[in-house]
């Protein structure tokens, strides 16, 4: 059988892209560039669950009217270390762009700043909202919570959302620490991946919609639900999660927020949390190199490989090769801008 035909995309061209099928889709332009550079981003490192696959539910969101792409985020300075963003019913990326001058101020001028965004659909990795601080010396962590479709550890309904907490640190000589990972056993975005592609999931993953543990992404996927991570301890992260996300912010629950009168509606309508520090006033030396240090103690003892790792490498061979899309791909998001 002959391999299908696989083309090579620069960066740029593919923001120039997916911006024109956000705009078409009835995204404002400023919001529209901010979204397909994280998208692209997400191609380009390879996070796939997050990247151009997520084109279609973005359009069909925007389509049924669940999320508004001209939403103008709302700004308030709300104490010395404190930012938070209402989203106003729009993507979070926006948001976070709005509030970003100002959480960098005051974790200058305070070695630490928190930014709280509500009322904000969240559709992408976390990543690409944490690396870039690492990239100016600071530490960050975030957490984001999503559409209710996990079962608590032992439980039987689902609560949480897959919630991905992401990590950013500084190390010497070499790009940022970073992980990013969901809450739940895999990514829902995985789930859907598998399915699409007829593949079997690693056992602990989900159950069926009877509860019963199951292999078969389908069976997930239609009524079933996804298992916390680890047990009983990623249930505990998980609800962390809801807590920083959506009680502290002023956002909704995974379970809380209603969109079955939007037909087709696929991105969360929740809140998220970061937290960005300063290391230079932790009064410690050398910090970044200090990092680097416990890194490399980790690779010496025998992982293979730290977090991120494959991201970087990923990013290196697209900004040398162009971003690979399959041509089938590259058509569909074509017909999507209306070429
Ligand atoms: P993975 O399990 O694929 O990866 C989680 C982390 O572990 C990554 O930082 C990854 O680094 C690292 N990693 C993977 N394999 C190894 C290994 N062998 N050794 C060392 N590190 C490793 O991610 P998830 O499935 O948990 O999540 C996928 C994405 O889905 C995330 O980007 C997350 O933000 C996103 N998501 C978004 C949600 C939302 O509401 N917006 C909800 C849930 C998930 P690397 O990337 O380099 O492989
Ligand atoms: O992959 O779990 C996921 C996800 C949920 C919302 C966006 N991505």
């Amino acid at each position: 059988m002959s391999e299908p035909a696989t083309i090579h995309i620069a960066f740029a061209d593919l923001v120039a892209l997916l911006e024109r099928i956000f705009v078409k889709h009835g995204v404002s332009t400023s919001n529209a560039r901010i979204l397909a550079e994280n998208c692209a981003g997400c191609e380009r490192d390879g996070s796939l669950s997050h990247g151009i696959f997520r084109m279609a539910g973005y359009v069909s969101s925007l389509d049924s009217g669940w999320v508004d792409g001209m939403a103008v985020p709302v700004v308030e300075d709300v104490g010395p270390a404190f930012v938070r963003v209402d989203a106003k019913g729009g993507f979070t990326q926006p948001a976070f762009s709005a509030g970003l001058p100002l959480l960098l101020d005051k974790v200058r001028e305070n070695g630490v700043a928190v930014l709280a965004i509500r009322r904000s659909h969240h559709f992408s990795a976390l990543w690409p909202d944490v690396e870039p601080f690492a990239e100016k010396g600071l530490v960050a962590l975030s957490v984001v919570n999503s559409m209710a479709c996990v079962v608590p550890y032992g439980g039987n309904k689902a609560v949480f959302g897959t919630n991905p907490i992401a990590f950013a640190s500084p190390r010497a000589g070499k790009p940022p620490f970073v992980f990013d990972q969901a809450s739940s056993a895999i990514a829902h975005g995985d789930v859907q991946i598998a399915a699409r592609a007829g593949h079997e999931l690693k056992p602990g993953m989900g159950v069926d919609r009877d509860g019963q543990p199951t292999t078969d992404p389908k069976a997930i996927l239609d009524g079933g639900a996804l298992l916390p991570f680890g047990g009983h301890k990623g249930n505990s992260i998980a609800l962390m999660v809801e807590i920083l996300s959506a009680a502290l912010t002023g956002g909704y629950f995974s379970g809380e927020f209603d969109w079955s009168g939007h037909k087709g509606a696929q991105t969360p309508f929740t809140g998220q949390f970061f937290v960005v520090i300063d290391p230079e006033r932790g009064g410690n030396d050398s910090f970044a190199a200090r990092v680097g240090q416990i890194c490399d103690l980790v690779l010496e003892a025998g992982q293979d490989r730290l977090p991120g790792d494959r991201r970087h490498l990923t990013r290196a061979k697209a900004e040398q090769n162009g971003i690979p899309l399959s041509a089938e791909s590259h058509e569909r998001l074509k017909a999507l801008a209306g070429d």
